[in-house]
């Protein structure tokens, strides 16, 4: 017998996705992501002066602001031909690379790891930390309620398996809570040269406000070194026990397999070189990306203006009624095909160019390590494993990054706005490739168009009717209870969506 479920809302924290699939023999046959509700940033930027972009799109979100004051920047970069000096751009890859880390922790730790780590075995804590106990208390209290939530932090949730030993349990609970310090420390760092955050003060077009000194690099230098021991001892370690104990999620939530990075983290000054590179994958084969080939469809989005756009005509027209609509996103494809982005894309991509040797080995050495093969890593596991890998990878090379600044030098180039002008800015945010396209007209904003990486991965159908990234993940996985799908919310949740950006 075929069943229909909602989970609405599906997210722990950011925004308002629903998925609705639909089960038959105990697999999901079909799906649909919704995003449900409209926010308008690039209504609001136009007419603006562009100067404000960077700081109103950092507004689009609190996990990710630096990725869009980033993308705001580098479009407004292109547009007014200024390039950071060296101190600059190293600057904006240490605020954007602490960002990472606190995002890349945050989703493992409070927003995934309770739908394989059991809770309810802090009831057995026999040890002294206050903390634990108190948490130890609520739970006992919160365990005779009988109510059923997706997305709860802690309790209710959906049941099903989880980790079943104890000593681990507690452990990654206590992980859990180490996270919440390690996330303020990531804030720290980036705040260091960021003035503030979440939402920097410092990131200019032409490089950052930020001055270098000393003491801001061994504060930064400090940090960065407590959260690479975080992520080594901690992060990486609960990841692979996970993967110990879920298998099965190696074949579960497979994906469109198409993958697509802009790369991120300049390591010289024209951009052609970044820590992660871009790259398209297609049908297995690694392809370099053309910005061009990028297209969003509304077909099935509540929005009046045409289909099948660039970016660059892009268009925002909401329409709250519009028949056969069933999502505030739009559909971005490439070269009119559906693929995934973040970090799983992106360590592919890094992966089969081979010239970051980190990612190599860290991927091989994971792989070994769990008996498994690079293909394994489309999955629910992989994508997990892929953004522990990344977090590790940004950080060691933080670390690296902010004893190369030179305290005294500039950190900003100047530059004048043009009367008309163009720009695109392209980077990754935590959750994959994140673009902004920006036309000046009479010194304001004429157009300003975001395409998002929830966008990408959480889309509806296109005009071609193709489901998109986190729609086709969905398919054929197993539900063994369709009163408690937590198997969907698995799938879902790898992709760390955030509907807030989705919309923006
Ligand atoms: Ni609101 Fe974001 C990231 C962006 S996801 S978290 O990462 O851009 O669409
Ligand atoms: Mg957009």
């Amino acid at each position: 017998m075929s069943r229909t479920v909602t989970i609405d809302p599906i997210t722990r924290i950011e925004g308002h996705l629903a998925i609705r699939i639909k089960i038959d023999s105990s697999r999901v046959v079909k799906a649909f992501s919704s995003g449900e509700m409209f926010r308008g940033f690039e209504v609001i930027l136009k007419g603006r002066d562009p100067m404000d972009a960077q700081q109103i799109t950092q507004r689009i979100c609190g996990v990710c602001p630096v990725s869009h004051g980033t993308a705001s920047i580098l479009a407004q970069d292109a547009a007014y031909g200024a390039t950071p000096p060296k101190n600059g751009r190293l600057i904006r890859n240490l605020i954007l690379g602490a960002n990472y880390i606190q995002s890349h922790i945050l989703h493992f730790y409070h927003l995934a790891a309770l739908d394989f780590v059991d809770i309810t075995a802090i009831t057995k804590y026999k040890g002294r930390d206050p903390v634990l106990r108190d948490l130890k208390k609520w739970v006992k209290g919160q365990i005779s309620s009988n109510v059923i939530y997706p997305a709860a932090p802690f309790l209710p949730r959906y049941s099903g398996k989880y980790i079943q030993n104890t000593g681990l349990n507690i452990l990654a609970i206590k992980h859990y809570l180490d996270a919440l310090d390690m996330r303020t420390l990531a804030h720290k760092a980036g705040a260091v040269f960021g003035g503030k955050l979440p939402h920097a003060a410092t990131l200019v077009p032409g490089g950052v406000t930020e001055k270098v000194t000393a003491v801001k690099i061994a504060a930064y230098a400090s940090m960065i070194s407590k959260l690479q021991t975080f992520i080594d001892k901690s992060y990486l370690t609960d990841v692979g026990e996970v993967a110990a104990a879920f298998p099965e999620y190696f074949r579960i939530g497979k994906g469109c397999g198409n993958f697509l990075a802009y790369g991120v983290f300049p390591e010289s000054a024209n951009n052609s070189e970044k820590l992660l590179p871009s790259g398209v994958v297609v049908g297995g084969r690694l392809r370099s990306f053309d910005a061009a080939r990028i297209t969003e469809d509304v077909r099935y989005s509540f929005y009046s203006s045409s289909s099948g756009l660039h970016p660059v005509q892009g268009q925002t027209v909401p329409a709250p009624h519009k028949n056969g609509a069933y999502s505030w996103l739009k559909a971005p494809r490439y070269n009119g095909t559906v693929v995934e982005v973040g970090p799983l894309a992106r360590i592919m991509v890094a992966y089969l160019k081979g010239e970051n040797r980190a990612v190599k080995k860290l991927v091989n050495g994971l792989l070994a390590k769990l008996g498994r093969k690079p293909k394994d890593l489309l999955s629910v596991l992989g994508r997990h494993a892929a953004r522990a890998i990344e977090c590790k990878v940004v950080a060691d090379r933080c670390a690296e990054w902010v004893e190369q600044l030179v305290p005294g030098e500039p950190t900003f180039q100047d530059f004048t706005i043009p009367k008309t002008g163009r720009g695109v800015g392209l980077t990754e945010a935590p959750r994959g490739a994140l673009g902004h396209w920006l036309e000046i007209d009479d010194h304001k904003i004429k157009r300003y168009q975001c395409v998002v990486p929830t966008t990408w991965n959480c889309s509806p159908r296109d005009d071609n009717g193709n489901p998109g990234a986190v729609e086709q993940a969905l398919a054929r996985t197993p539900i063994a209870n369709s009163k408690n799908p937590i198997e969907a919310t698995r799938v879902v949740r790898s992709f760390d969506p955030c509907i807030a950006c989705a919309v923006h």
